[in-house]
């Protein structure tokens, strides 16, 4: 085995880490990547026929057909404590599991090369970052993790000579023989190991992403007492008044969190607006020394969805796919001759040219009936490409949270924004959530299913456990938790078009919450039984043309839909059975009787004790409000 490349590894556990993989792989020659070979591995790529450039310097990638996106079915979670099984992490002994996965990626190197990328997540002078060595076969990998995290010697320099880093072993393996139960994405997150086998794309095969960012992380915070979560995070700078605020916001894949991030003010609100983007898809979230929520993103890029992205919807995501950026565009439609790309929405009108390819490479005009970007394609860009990146992207403090949001999509029911009371019932309303599912996942796409956080991907514990971890980090904070929103953009009417236009003019309904979390009396809402929503003339509408039939529409409180949903609530809590904390066990039977009244709400506490296998203490049996919750909004301004 000979050890190549153009940094040198000097740390013991990193040499005997990197030894022991090739040896089990079977890789004959070992390359270390630094930030610096991105050009030549590109270059390596483009001769291999792997990569195409396109005639603006960026590039353009087919994955295998079949290998588009994450595969939940076939994600696991290693670890060698039982309790650590929850209902939807896919759990496994580590005894069981792993020697398996181990023995099919015995020998898969053969004849190949096995590059080590060590990757570093946050920032290189943070106590909070975390490191982690990934070797893999796949050159396209290596492109994807040198924009996604930071790669190389900033990595090592920031490990030195601790042992403590994640150790990730990744083999493509061959694709077009595997059957989809011989793909494995394993966290062993007790012991700070990944293994993936069976694909190449996105979370499945970037590990800086959702296996060390989210679920090693997560499990890691729950010890040390902060959150890794699914979130964008951004900031709103009100040029007039020169208040700067910061929010952060879970939306499950594919549902938007890219695009508020990297959001324009739309017109009228330009001149007093800007927004900052710090983050489009991760954020961990810690209590700073102020007392107050900080966040940070410990990305480095994003590896965004690209259908639907053109300048009426996201200029800045288009700038961030500009000449120079060395942007790789994954599964779009590709033109070989000029060597352009193009996807759903990218124009109004489709290419009405000849020679155009679609995301597997076949011949395709607009009238294939086909798609000619697969709708999980993806871009794949550094940050610093972005031209909205908060300069407090690099903080390693992170910023301060005013308001967290949740959201999703869902086609009605859910109103256009509400106010949770408290932050407990924010936990509450983010633990129970419900969305319709997207391509990002390679399974059915547009079911409904409960998503709680926009985490159901991404858990290495329990459930009941982690929601328990968010009430105890929100009490912790007190009164300086941030306000909770649930936000639904995705509203439709009956011809089946969205009621709102969203992208932009999503900074209307941002501004209503930030005013509320400010406690603004000028930000007036009708309290409901499942939080308070606007009242129309309070949110900014200036330069929006939107029908107040439309607009009510949004702002409805739909008794109907809520009953219903409600008792999926208590479904959903029941499986969490003893694990269920007795706090949204509360809160769920208060907002039960609010919506669906005294009975129903004695049907969900029968259901939930048995589960549970709680009773009710007499305190919250009686009282209508925990006596630890405090309503942030004074009820004279509801
Ligand atoms: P992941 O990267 O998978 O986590 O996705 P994401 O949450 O970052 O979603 P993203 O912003 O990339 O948006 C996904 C899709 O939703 C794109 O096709 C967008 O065009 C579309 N989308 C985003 N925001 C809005 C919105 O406000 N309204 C509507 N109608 N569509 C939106
Ligand atoms: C998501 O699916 O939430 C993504 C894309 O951000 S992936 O990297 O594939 O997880
Ligand atoms: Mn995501």
């Amino acid at each position: 085995m000979q050890i190549k490349g153009s940094i040198e590894i000097q740390n013991p556990a990193v040499l005997d880490f990197i030894r022991k993989s090739a040896e089990l792989l079977g890789a004959a020659d070992v390359e270390i990547i630094d930030d610096s070979d991105d050009d030549r591995l590109i270059e390596e790529e483009v001769k291999a026929g792997k990569l195409f450039r396109l005639a603006d310097g960026n590039f353009y990638a087919r994955s295998h057909p079949q290998d588009v996106a994450r595969s939940i079915d076939r994600t696991f979670v290693a670890t060698r404590n039982p309790s650590d099984k929850g209902l939807h992490n896919n759990w496994r002994p580590t005894d069981e599991l792993v020697p398996k996965v181990l023995e099919k990626m015995r020998g898969s190197m053969k004849g190949k090369k096995m590059y080590v990328i060590p990757y570093l997540m946050g920032p290189a002078n943070s106590s909070f970052s975390r490191v982690g060595i990934q070797v893999t076969d796949s050159r396209y990998v290596v492109i994807n993790m040198i924009r996604m995290t930071k790669v190389g010697k900033i990595a090592l320099d920031s490990l030195g000579d601790s042992a403590n880093f994640t150790h990730g072993l990744h083999c493509t393996g061959e694709l077009d023989k595997l059957k989809h139960e011989d793909r494995y994405y394993v966290s062993v997150p007790d012991e700070r190991m990944i293994l993936s086998t069976g694909s190449a794309y996105g979370g499945n095969a970037l590990f800086g992403k959702k296996f060390e960012s989210l679920r090693q992380a997560s499990y890691d915070a729950r010890k040390e007492g902060w959150l890794a979560e699914h979130m964008l995070i951004m900031g709103i700078e009100d040029k007039k008044t020169g208040a700067l605020r910061y929010i952060a916001a879970a939306f499950p894949s594919s549902s938007g969190k890219t695009n508020l991030a990297m959001m324009t003010p739309p017109p009228a609100l330009t001149s007093r607006y800007r927004v900052w983007m710090l983050g489009d898809d991760i954020a961990w979230l810690r209590q700073g020394a102020d007392g107050r929520l900080w966040a940070s993103n410990p990305e480095n890029g994003c590896f965004g969805v690209v259908p639907g992205t053109n300048e009426m919807t996201n200029t800045y995501a288009l700038a961030m796919m500009q000449p120079g950026t060395k942007t790789i565009f994954t599964n779009v439609g590709y033109k070989p001759k000029t060597g352009n790309v193009w996807w759903e929405g990218k124009t109004e009108k489709p290419p009405q040219d000849e020679g155009w390819l679609d995301w597997k490479g076949h011949p395709w005009t607009p009238y294939s009936g086909t798609h000619a970007a697969h709708p999980n394609s993806r871009f794949t860009s550094k940050i610093t490409n972005a031209p909205n990146l908060s300069p407090e992207w690099k903080n390693p403090s992170g910023v301060p949270i005013s308001a967290i949001f949740f959201g999703g999509r869902l086609p009605a029911g859910e109103p256009l924004i509400r106010q949770l009371p408290d932050a407990a019932s924010g936990v509450y309303d983010g633990a129970t959530m419900g969305v319709r599912t997207t391509a990002a996942e390679s399974s059915a796409i547009d079911q409904f299913r409960g998503d709680f956080m926009a985490m159901l991907p991404f858990m290495s514990y329990h459930e009941g456990d982690y929601f328990q971890h968010w009430l105890n980090v929100m009490e912790k904070l007190g009164d300086h938790a941030p306000a909770f929103f649930h936000v639904n953009w995705f509203n439709k009417g009956a011809d089946g078009k969205f009621l709102w236009p969203g992208f932009g003019e999503n900074l209307r309904v941002l501004l209503w919450a930030l005013s509320r979390a400010e406690k603004s009396p000028e930000a007036e809402a009708t309290v409901t039984p499942i939080g308070a929503i606007p009242k129309p003339k309070s949110l900014n509408l200036e330069g929006l043309k939107i029908s107040s039939e439309n607009l009510s529409a949004l702002l409805r409180y739909d008794p109907d839909y809520w009953k219903h949903e409600m008792i999926r609530r208590t479904d959903f809590l029941a499986t969490l059975g003893p694990r269920l904390p007795e706090k949204l066990f509360e809160i769920h039977l208060r907002v039960v009787e609010k919506v669906s009244g005294s009975e129903a709400r004695r049907h969900a506490q029968d259901i939930l004790e048995k589960s549970s296998q709680k009773k009710l203490s007499p305190s919250s049996r009686s009282k209508k409000n925990s006596p630890r919750l405090k309503s942030p909004t004074p009820a004279a301004i509801r």
